[in-house]
């Protein structure tokens, strides 16, 4: 990609009107007029995979709402192009600029506005941590509807505008349902104000979808009103093993039906990634052998002793059925943990070796696991996977969401390598459309989909995508070289 030369370069004068607006020293890192080290620079303009790297000068931090309105304004005026950023967390390459652009990151706008017990209603900025946010409503006894491996640097803003999917999401639905409002800006500076906290409200279209998953293509999410479901009093977590990838399909089909409501998690895990998290930690597995599937089951309900019952009684089940191989409960707080981490840590656990490629999908789930067998035999036959340090592949994992039909295929690597990039791709994708699959379940498009978006999305689909994007951000500013 080259520089879009529409947009301006930075100049002393732009810097001089965000110092002013902005005021105190601790809102901008300015690169531009001030001295600043690479170091100050990288939180900012590298990602969490180190993938990719951006050459951005200047960093703003708003403290309000106005102040990105009058920041955004400036920027579309003056045609200074500019990329939303949280917790630069996200695994796609959409947080970090890819040029010069401006970083408008949320970290000062960190206040939680209002939350209402009786209807578990929490309004709050853009940029308060997930893991923050949710302990404040623990407090409350209420939960945050959504979970994942980085909450303790992701911010709300940034799930919402990446549309996250994460571990509760089996539970709690998307954040499409249980986000009800939304205040944002656009690059005109106008301010959306649909920070709604109604469940239903059918007056004409539902424009603040267009955010929940826009990637910071449209506007500036500054807050969010979210609906927080009850806090379960008991939460019992369960690691099985299974013989095939079949039988963990029946372990799912007897968990929908005999915990039913209870029910809040569905994780896959294979041995391949569960063994490199190991080796990595030099850990090892709750369950002694080795199995070639695992699952995690957590249920959370009010009864702790209702659902004890009901888990262990399944897990006696599914064992007398033969269904699984092997199975352990969590007994306290810290066994939970624990176990919960055996999946969560896989993410973090893989870029050990120094790369991942990752490819984050949808697929029907009988076909699911078919992906990863099909990525292994191929990367194997082009002999690029090995112990030793001549094979750039470390292996090839498959783990991930499979109560929502969610896989992430991860390939572990000691560096980045043309040659397993011609094996997974177009491969992957191809694989993907013809199961009618989605190329981004749940990470989103960022830089690293943007181009195959045309796998999982009809022409007509991304014509209209292009004219929602044209009007909300006519001058192309917000996000540049991403998306759509
Ligand atoms: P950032 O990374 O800063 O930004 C993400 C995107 O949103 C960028 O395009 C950015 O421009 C835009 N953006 C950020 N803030 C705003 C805003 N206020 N207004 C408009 N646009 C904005 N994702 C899942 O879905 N499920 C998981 O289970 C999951 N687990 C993860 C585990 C780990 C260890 C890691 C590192 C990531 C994981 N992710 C997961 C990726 C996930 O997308 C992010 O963790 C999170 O949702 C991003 O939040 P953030 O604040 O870091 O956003
Ligand atoms: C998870 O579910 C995250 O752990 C990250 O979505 C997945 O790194 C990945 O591919
Ligand atoms: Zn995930």
């Amino acid at each position: 990609i080259k520089r879009d030369t529409r947009f301006a370069e930075i100049t002393a004068d732009h810097v001089a009107f965000f110092k002013e607006l902005l005021g105190k020293e601790t809102a901008l890192i300015d690169g531009v007029t001030g001295e600043v080290s690479a170091d100050d620079m990288e939180p900012y303009n590298g990602d969490w995979m180190r993938k990719y790297r951006g050459h951005c000068k200047l960093v703003l931090k708003p403290g309000s709402t106005e102040e990105v309105s009058k920041i955004l304004k400036y920027c579309n005026d003056n045609m200074l192009a500019v990329v939303p950023q949280g917790g630069n967390t996200g695994l796609v390459g959409g947080s970090v600029p890819v040029f010069d652009e401006i970083v408008l990151n949320t970290s000062r706008m960190n206040q939680i506005r209002s939350f209402d017990d009786v209807s578990g209603i929490l309004v709050a900025d853009a940029g308060v941590v997930l893991e923050v946010a949710d302990q404040y409503l623990a407090e409350k006894g209420y939960i945050f509807p959504l979970d994942l491996g980085a909450k303790g640097s992701c911010h709300i803003g940034g799930n919402v505008a990446t549309n996250a999917g994460g571990l509760r999401l089996l539970r709690y639905g998307s954040l499409h349902g249980t986000v009800l409002g939304i205040e944002a800006v656009l690059p005109d500076g106008t301010i959306v104000d649909d920070l709604g906290k109604l469940r239903k409200n059918n007056t004409g279209y539902d424009l603040k979808q267009l955010f929940i998953g826009g990637e910071g293509t449209i506007g500036m999410i500054t807050a969010v009103s979210i609906q927080c479901p009850q806090r379960s009093h008991a939460v019992n977590v369960a690691f099985l093993a299974g013989e095939s990838y079949e039988k963990i399909q029946q372990v799912f089909r007897e968990a929908k039906s005999q915990l039913g409501e209870i029910l809040s998690a569905f994780e896959l895990m294979d041995l391949k990634s569960q063994q490199l998290v190991q080796k990595v930690r030099s850990s090892s597995s709750p369950l002694e052998g080795e199995h070639p599937f695992y699952c995690l089951i957590e249920t959370s309900g009010s009864n702790s002793e209702h659902d004890s019952e009901k888990l262990e009684k399944f897990l006696e089940d599914v064992m007398n059925k033969e269904i699984i191989t092997d199975g352990v409960l969590a007994q306290d707080e810290t066994q939970l943990r624990s176990l919960w981490s055996q999946r969560e840590g896989i993410p973090e656990c893989l870029g050990h070796w120094g790369g991942v490629y990752k490819y984050d999908l949808s697929i029907p789930l009988e076909d699911l696991y078919k992906l990863v067998e099909d990525v292994r035999e191929k990367i194997d036959a082009a002999g690029l996977r090995g112990d030793t340090d001549e094979f750039p592949v470390v292996d090839v994992v498959g783990y991930g969401h499979m109560g929502d039909s969610n896989l992430h295929l991860n390939v572990a690597v000691r560096r980045y390598d043309k040659r397993v990039e011609q094996v997974l791709e177009p491969f992957v994708y191809e694989w993907i459309a013809k199961v009618s699959g989605s190329i981004s379940a749940e990470h989103g498009l960022g830089l690293a989909k943007k181009n195959y978006i045309g796998y999982s999305r009809s022409e007509t689909m991304v014509k209209l995508m292009k004219q929602i994007k044209n009007l909300y951000d006519p001058n192309g500013i917000m996000n540049p070289y991403k998306y759509v």
